[in-house]
């Protein structure tokens, strides 16, 4: 999606008369969703003399960075927040009371709003810092200090620390692996007694111990870290997820004592139980969708602030405590933990196809210096960028015989991945060179891969250029826009490919989504006003996407992907609404939006052939339909975006046996799923009077008012 400093820079071009996106369109203000015409329609369904196409299999898919904390702190099974102090860094002088030196003040010398000490706090008399003499390792060189003091044994109240998960930790009955480092300082531990460790679920609130573990007392290795795992076995359920992760010592053995931890996690059951997995309540939502492909690892979160941290695939594989954090594109640091073998494995597991976003030599500048890195429009400066996206599909797909398919297999997989499609960029339009840029790493990467579909990212929306789509290639085009202009662009797609002299090229939808409300001027404005802005999606928001959808799949030789945009938000900290999905620490508190079960509804009956319709009576407005056809059934998709019911009548050309459906509607258009009110608007089977044909072989049925239904006719 767009950045602010996107559109920050976006606008400033704009000031210069030099470039912005094209906006061919003509809103209709007055809404479609009011007082909408009442007058019948009569359609028919032509399966022997209509036209058939066959289905795009990939159209319904996800698109995920991390954004809105979805990745760390969402989908990725990791339950600790700020587990090796990514982005922190400290400055050290003596410190009154201990001998030697220490840390006086943290500081985040790299974005103002990195983690520090963020989510831990000490327990009992215990004072906790951050180091930087003890590295873990070149890329985790901040550590947590833990400084027990002398006269702790005063109390037998345990010591250490508590981590409070990513805004509370679910705690259900399962076994919980836990994982760290830990090293003790020769100085002050000099007369060290062996020391053992409790690790504990607990109460936030009350401090109650709902299951530990007790890691043996040992002498501690005193010239590396040591690397400690353990499980915790839980048989209870906590009343709610206001709970921690304590790790604690005896206080009678550990006075006086400093420790150093890093790499500080903890794993609940993961989707299909992957090491270092999924979040399986999410990761089962997703699931249930049956999208066909991902698109990953972003977004705008793959270019980076600058040039130098962008995302590098490089940097995400490997053991977690040598992969090289980065500060996201969306405030907030990600731990790559959910890193390029993980993705890989994320679309193993949900039999889904890889849209792999590759980095195309744009960056984006950070939020406050608005503007953008791009790499020179000369092969010789891309070439490394070309190298790196070489080695990277070496690594996806490349045989245990090369550099980087060994190191696959390495990491514990031995067999190649498939990569069908890869997308060169993000939103490269904001870039002035992408015409060079997208043509050189298209040639290159085609030559070395020429079964995979390669995406463009721009087309014509820069006003300076248009994009020169080889054939067989692809354009992702985005949209936030008001509903109305999805349901003014149900068409847009009929004819595209002759009218742009795009014949072989191919479109993936790959963002889209309702932002505001219909508007007079038709501009969406992101700086979230909120009396405009939509913050969940809510039934208008699925009326009009649906439109589009309808649009999409009538048109199954143009439209071959589309994703929803973005995907997933915690409650506890977003920068981006409305998303799919919305969700906390606690997986009974998940959210399924209206546009979630509309892509839902869409993608089960999505059928393997689009089948003509024609309408003998009455037109598009408020009604919209399109029909496809599975061994035996036809399906009839049909969205009432207007406030009154319309009497429908539907003829095949086929003998059919029975209909039934399955209908997403509510009284209010406005309304939509939120905590506490979760179901508020989901997919209910439809009860209907008459479920076979008439003597005519026509059927009736009053299709109620702002209402998405798939009818399904058995033949
Ligand atoms: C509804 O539409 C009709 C025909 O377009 C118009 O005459 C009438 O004034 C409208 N009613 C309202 C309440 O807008
Ligand atoms: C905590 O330790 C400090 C430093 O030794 C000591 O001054 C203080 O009294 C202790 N506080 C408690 C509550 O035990
Ligand atoms: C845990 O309790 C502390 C107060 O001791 C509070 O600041 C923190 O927000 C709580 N954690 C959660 C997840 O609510
Ligand atoms: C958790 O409990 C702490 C301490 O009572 C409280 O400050 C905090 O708001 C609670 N957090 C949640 C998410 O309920
Ligand atoms: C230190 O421990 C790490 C693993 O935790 C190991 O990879 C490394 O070889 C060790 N270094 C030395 C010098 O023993
Ligand atoms: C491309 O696909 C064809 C047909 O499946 C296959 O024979 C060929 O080996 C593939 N080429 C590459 C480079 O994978
Ligand atoms: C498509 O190509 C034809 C013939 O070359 C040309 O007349 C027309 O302007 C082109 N249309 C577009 C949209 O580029
Ligand atoms: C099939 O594709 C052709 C060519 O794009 C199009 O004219 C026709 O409307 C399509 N029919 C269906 C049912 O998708
Ligand atoms: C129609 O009924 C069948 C059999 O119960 C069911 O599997 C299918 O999901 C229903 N179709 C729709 C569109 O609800
Ligand atoms: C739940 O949402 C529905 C649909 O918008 C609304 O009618 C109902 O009032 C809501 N209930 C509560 C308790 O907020
Ligand atoms: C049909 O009946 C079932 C069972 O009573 C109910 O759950 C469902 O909401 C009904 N459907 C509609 C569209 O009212
Ligand atoms: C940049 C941004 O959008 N920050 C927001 C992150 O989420 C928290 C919690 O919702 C907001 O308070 C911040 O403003």
């Amino acid at each position: 999606m767009l950045t602010l400093s996107g559109t920050v820079a976006l606008l400033s071009l704009l000031g210069t008369a030099v470039a912005g996106p094209k906006r061919p369109r003509q809103l209709s203000h007055d809404g479609p969703f009011t007082n909408s015409s009442t007058a019948p329609v009569s359609l028919n369904i032509l399966t022997k003399t209509g036209t058939r196409n066959a289905t795009a299999p990939y159209l319904y898919g996800w698109m995920f960075e991390d954004i809105n904390h979805s990745g760390d702190g969402g989908i990725y099974g990791e339950l600790l927040t700020n587990r090796a102090f990514d982005g922190s860094t400290v400055t050290w002088s003596a410190l009154g009371g201990f001998s030697g030196s220490s840390i006086t003040w943290q500081e985040n010398t790299c974005e103002a709003y990195g983690p520090v000490i963020t989510g831990y706090k000490p327990v009992g008399n215990t004072t906790l810092r951050l180091d930087n003499l003890h590295p873990l390792t070149y890329a985790h060189p901040t550590v947590l200090e833990v400084d027990i003091p002398t006269n702790a044994n005063d109390s037998t109240d345990p010591v250490g620390f508590q981590n409070m998960g990513w805004w509370g930790i679910p705690v259900t009955p399962q076994t919980y692996n836990v994982s760290f480092f830990i090293y003790p300082d020769q100085v002050r531990n000099r007369a060290v007694p062996k020391t053992g460790l409790t690790v504990s679920l607990q109460s936030n609130i009350t401090g109650e111990v709902w299951a530990s573990v007790e890691i043996p007392a040992q002498s501690w290795n005193v010239v590396n870290w040591t690397y400690v795992t353990a499980q915790i076995v839980n048989t209870v359920t906590a009343p709610d997820t206001n709970n921690t992760l304590a790790i604690t010592f005896d206080p009678s053995a550990a006075q006086g004592q400093t420790y150093y931890f890093d790499q500080i996690s903890l794993f609940g059951e993961t989707f299909k139980d992957y090491a270092n997995g999924l979040r399986k309540d999410l990761a089962e939502s997703i699931y249930d969708l049956k999208p066909r492909f991902l698109r990953w690892p972003g977004g705008n979160n793959i270019e980076g602030y600058s040039i130098q941290r962008r995302w590098k695939w490089w940097e995400t594989i490997g053991p977690l405590q040598d992969r090289w954090p980065r500060p996201g594109n969306w405030e907030y640091y990600n731990t790559n933990g959910l890193g390029l073998m993980e993705f890989l494995q994320w679309t193993e597991a949900m039999e889904m196809e890889n849209v792999l976003a590759i980095y195309a030599g744009y960056s984006l500048g950070d939020a406050g210096e608005g503007n953008a890195d791009e790499y020179p429009a000369t092969a010789e400066a891309m070439y490394p960028v070309l190298k790196e996206a070489l080695d990277e599909l070496e690594f996806c797909t490349g045989s245990t015989d090369t550099y980087w398919g060994a190191k696959r297999a390495e990491y514990g997989h031995p067999e190649p991945f498939d990569i069908t499609f890869v997308e060169i960029g993000n939103e490269d339009w904001f870039g002035l060179d992408y015409p060079f840029r997208f043509k050189y790493l298209y040639d290159g990467l085609k030559a070395a891969y020429p079964n995979i579909t390669y995406i463009s990212t721009a087309y014509d929306e820069n006003t300076l250029y248009t994009i020169d789509i080889p054939a067989g290639a692809m354009w992702d085009t985005h949209h936030y826009e008001e509903p109305n202009f999805f349901i003014e662009r149900f068409d847009y797609w009929d004819n595209w490919q002759e009218t742009t002299n795009n014949t072989d090229v191919t479109v993936f939808i790959g963002e889209y989504s309702v932002l505001q409300v219909n508007t007079a001027s038709g501009i969406v404005d992101f700086t979230d006003p909120p009396d405009k802005h939509i913050f969940y999606p809510r039934l208008i928001s699925a009326l009009a996407e649906g439109v589009y959808l309808l649009g999409a799949e009538r048109n199954p030789n143009v439209v071959k992907l589309s994703s929803y945009a973005p995907s997933l938000q915690n409650w506890n900290w977003y920068n981006w609404t409305p998303n799919l999905i919305a969700f906390d620490a606690d997986p009974l508190h998940t959210v399924l939006s209206v546009s979630f079960y509309l892509q839902k509804l869409f993608n089960a009956y999505h059928g393997t052939e689009s089948v003509e319709v024609t309408n003998a009576e009455g037109d598009f407005n408020p009604l919209y339909w399109g029909a496809a056809a599975d061994e035996g059934s036809v399906y009839l998709k049909v969205i009432n975006i207007g406030n009154s019911s319309v009497p429908l009548s539907v003829g095949l050309e086929s003998a059919w046996t029975s209909v039934n459906g399955t209908i997403i509607t509510n009284p209010d258009p406005n309304g939509y799923n939120y905590k506490n009110n979760a179901t508020a608007i989901t997919p209910v089977p439809l009860n209907l009077t008459s479920t076979t044909p008439s003597g005519n072989g026509s059927w009736e049925w009053n299709v109620p008012a702002y209402s998405i239904t798939v009818l399904q006719f058995d033949l």
